[in-house]
């Protein structure tokens, strides 16, 4: 079986690849570099859907296919970036959310990353949607060379996504667990 994936970030492109083939060697991925406007709503899953249902309204893409809208929500800051994420990464970036985060200690450091996986089986099917969540929290400080966004500043079970292989933070990810569910309805 043959899915696309729509998504201008070639990062992304390179995690849902390396799981794919780990974990579904029936799917191939077909990668679409596809800019679609992002809306900015409140939810990341209004987002994910409304960005599928723009897609296959435009009925110029081989279905199926699935995209994903994914965001960091600090808990003490109410959410934020949440959907907003890529535009506060672009602004602000990780020393923008350290400065945010200065005066905030232990449990106020807590943050969750999220996935939502919109797919869409045909033009005429409406975009079902697959969550994944990571809990953990926002780091002092950068640490790490790997992954890419906001993976220096997150932390989980001791090390940031930043400072783990990309198989570690499959297992781990937001992103790895929004497409294993994918993964497990195609099945
Ligand atoms: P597409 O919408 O084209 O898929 P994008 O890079 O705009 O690509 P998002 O809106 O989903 O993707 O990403 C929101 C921001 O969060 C953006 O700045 C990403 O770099 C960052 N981000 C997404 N996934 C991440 C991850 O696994 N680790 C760290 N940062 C991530």
């Amino acid at each position: 079986m043959e899915i696309v994936f729509i998504t201008t970030n070639k990062n992304k492109v390179k995690e849902i690849t390396d799981l794919a083939a780990a974990e579904a060697k029936e799917i191939t991925i077909e990668h679409l570099d596809y800019d679609y406007p992002e809306l900015q709503l409140y939810e990341i899953e209004s987002v994910a859907r409304e960005s599928a249902n723009y897609i296959r309204e435009k009925r110029a893409i081989k279905t199926p296919f699935f995209l994903e809208d994914s965001g960091l929500l600090i808990h003490a800051l109410n959410g934020f970036p949440g959907p907003f994420s890529a535009f506060v990464f672009d602004t602000i970036g990780n020393e923008g959310i350290l400065k945010l985060m200065a005066d905030k200690r232990g449990e106020e450091r807590k943050a969750t990353f999220k996935t939502v996986v919109a797919f869409c089986e045909s033009a005429n099917t409406a975009p079902r949607l697959f969550v994944g969540t990571a809990e953990g929290k926002i780091t002092e400080r950068g640490r790490g060379a790997g992954g890419f966004g906001y993976d220096p500043i997150f932390e989980v079970e001791g090390k940031t996504f930043a400072e783990r292989s990309p198989e570690e933070k499959n297992r781990l990810s937001h992103r790895g667990k929004a497409f294993r569910k994918l993964l497990d309805y195609l099945a």
